[in-house]
């Protein structure tokens, strides 16, 4: 029975599952033929899903040209860490992950407590996924999922993988009423509610936070807020009281290890105590820049990162700050949240600047100029404080009438410049 079923499959196979399927949207029939396959490969499930189960459910998903749009922007043009932390970590983040930190001491406590995760780190990881909002997308979950596994089939179809998985675990979430259909709706990876799981983490990892027995991310926040600390918990192994970092001076004799690079270093395999960081010659850099002794309390193992190398903001990170790789595998993104956790709690930030005349925008910043923009008569440009293609298309042209280099995107320098009449 198997046997035949997998005949099945590699027959539907052939028409779809080719190079190119980034090209052009993908047709009704093509979908249709890769929903096919994927019931037809339901028994090689993780976890169990019938295939009849899947089939009722998953006829409902409409493929989403949406899904195919953002994985080629995906691979679009270069960012700087310095205009991403700008942005992602400005006053106006902070001042909101302050408020809610303030509006909802008592359950970020009882979740903090409960989970052993600080809450500074949970609310920044709210503000960076949805800017502490309910969602962080409108695509029906269950349609990015599918449309997803179509677009990126697994490589070896025999075997399994993430999109496919992730596509078995959205459906899984519907059959088992895990989920508020009215509510399942997020981003084109299939990542939903306040704090952005993909389904097949949620399956495995969300919590009720509020008590009501029901678990619903995008309506509860207590709900989101414990699943990210649940997620922290038991897939990144969380050490409450351990730095997740510590801005630090690489001493002289060291520093040519760490030379410019377009890869950050990082460096798990060079872990060891901070005294002995300290006995080396590393110190901290303090609030105002100012070296001070690297001591850190329990003296946990750290090891270094360094996100655009020397000169440049250096790191000792510990094993909290590998853990929300685990959240999302990024290396900007691990230090979005550790740099707005930081600012939550009171620290300064990153405090060695970046190595860069011309430092990154904040998204107040970014609307204005946008709003420059559209006054000028880039009528494509929105003003919402995200630098996407149009809002870069608009800076290319101004830039080349300014006379200026050649470039596509704007740091306070050059906004100054291009700016003035
Ligand atoms: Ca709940």
């Amino acid at each position: 029975m198997k046997r035949a079923t997998f005949a099945v499959a590699l027959a539907l196979a052939a028409p779809w599952a080719q190079a190119g399927l980034l090209d052009q949207p993908m047709g009704t029939d093509q979908f249709a033929g890769c929903v096919q396959e994927l019931a037809a490969r339901t028994p090689g499930a993780l976890r169990p899903l019938v295939r009849d189960d899947f089939l009722r459910i998953a006829s409902a998903a409409r493929y989403d040209d949406r899904v195919r749009q953002s994985m080629l922007v995906q691979a679009g043009e270069p960012t700087y860490w310095w205009d991403d932390l700008a942005m992602t970590t400005d006053e106006q983040r902070v001042a909101e992950g302050k408020q809610v930190l303030a509006r909802a001491a008592e359950t970020l406590q009882r979740i903090e407590a409960r989970f052993g995760v600080p809450r500074e780190v949970v609310v920044a990881i709210y503000g960076i996924e949805t800017n502490y909002g309910p969602s962080g997308g409108r695509i029906p979950v269950l349609d990015a999922a599918i449309s997803y596994a179509c677009l990126r089939p697994c490589p070896n179809p025999a075997a399994t993988c993430v999109s496919r998985e992730r596509a078995y675990a959205a459906v899984r979430l519907l059959r088992d009423g895990k989920v508020v259909p009215e509510h399942y709706q997020g981003s084109w990876a299939a990542a939903f509610g306040r704090t952005q799981f993909v389904p097949d983490t949620y399956e495995q990892i969300a919590v009720d936070g509020d008590g009501d027995g029901v678990i619903d991310i995008v309506a509860s926040e207590p709900d989101a807020w414990a699943s990210t600390a649940s997620h922290l918990q038991k897939r990144g192994g969380w050490s409450m009281g351990v730095p997740v970092y510590v801005e630090v001076r690489v001493p002289e004799a060291q520093r040519r290890e760490f030379a410019p690079t377009a890869k950050s270093i990082r460096l798990p395999a060079r872990s060891r105590k901070a005294s002995d960081w300290a006995a080396q010659g590393w110190q901290a850099v303090g609030p105002n820049g100012e070296l001070q002794p690297l001591q850190v309390a329990g003296d946990p193992e750290l090891y270094p990162f360094l996100p655009v190398g020397l000169p440049g903001p250096a790191f000792l990170v510990s094993r909290n700050f590998q853990s929300i790789y685990r959240y999302n595998n990024s290396d900007r993104y691990v230090m979005e949240v550790a740099v707005l956790a930081h600012k939550l709690a009171g620290g300064p930030g990153i405090v060695t600047p970046w190595p860069t005349d011309d430092p990154g925008l904040s998204r107040a910043q970014v609307r204005e100029l946008q709003q420059w923009l559209l006054e000028r008569g880039h009528t494509k440009v929105v003003p919402d404080g995200v630098p996407g293609r149009n809002t870069r298309d608009a800076i290319e042209a101004e830039r080349a009438k300014k006379g200026m280099p050649p470039g596509r995107r704007v740091g306070q320098r050059t906004m100054r410049e291009l700016m003035q009449p």
